[in-house]
């Protein structure tokens, strides 16, 4: 390749990225939890996407080697946002049994009692929030939040939400979270026009609501037994 051809080449490599960059709009918010809330409520974990109103959201890609642990009685991570379609692996790292189901809401299964070291995994084949419970250990709640939109962002421990690469267009945006509700209803389902140069929702103002994973039942929609075996 000649040096002048090689030169050409980086040329067009470079409108590219240009390109690339000015259609890739950010969009931009922030949680505010009302002031009668007092300190206790968390205003990071809040899952904000968009769907695009006049035309279908391409299909998302799935995401591959996600994992939802067991490892001290407890899910981690806690929240996982994943695209349509995608596998996530349940490891249990625990040195004891685990039972993981899932049948309040969103994807309903049931893995069955399994011992450590060993892992079974479920894909979230359509949009839904599902609540991972375990049928031995009442205290380990975790939710995985599947969206059909590839356009989507967790607030920060600072409230601050930033979807980036969203193509100009028309947009419903849509909110999820575990301990807040949105407020005033007015911004739900809220339609935007997303520009070239980005959009800033500015303040989402939320109040708080009961965790479903904090009052849960077992499996059999009962409440857990003492566990006499308090060590496991
Ligand atoms: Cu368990």
């Amino acid at each position: 390749m000649t040096a002048y051809l090689k030169r050409d080449w980086m040329i067009v490599l470079a409108m590219a990225t240009c390109t690339t960059f000015a259609t890739a709009a950010e969009v931009t918010a922030k949680v505010h939890v009302s002031a009668d809330a007092g300190n206790q409520a968390s205003v990071a974990n809040v899952v904000v996407w968009l769907t695009p109103v006049d035309s279908p959201a391409p299909r998302p890609v799935p995401r591959t080697n996600l994992r939802l642990i067991q490892k001290n009685k407890e899910f981690s991570p806690h929240l996982l946002v994943v695209p349509t379609g995608s596998s996530v692996d349940f490891p249990n790292l625990d040195p004891f049994f685990h039972n993981v189901f899932s049948l309040f809401n969103g994807k309903r299964f049931d893995l069955g009692l399994y011992e450590a070291g060993t892992h079974r995994s479920v894909t979230f084949d359509r949009e839904c929030v599902s609540y991972i419970f375990c049928n031995i250990h009442p205290e380990m709640g975790a939710v995985v939040v599947a969206l059909s939109s590839p356009w989507f962002a967790i607030s920060d421990a600072n409230g601050l939400i930033t979807i980036r690469d969203v193509p100009p267009a028309r947009y419903r945006v849509q909110t999820w979270s575990e301990q807040l509700a949105l407020s005033p209803s007015i911004r739900t389902n809220e339609i935007i026009d997303v520009p070239f140069e980005g959009y800033a929702l500015g303040n989402l103002e939320f109040s708080p609501t009961n965790a479903v994973t904090s009052h849960h039942k077992n499996k059999f929609g009962k409440d857990y037994p003492p566990d006499p075996r308090s060590s496991y």
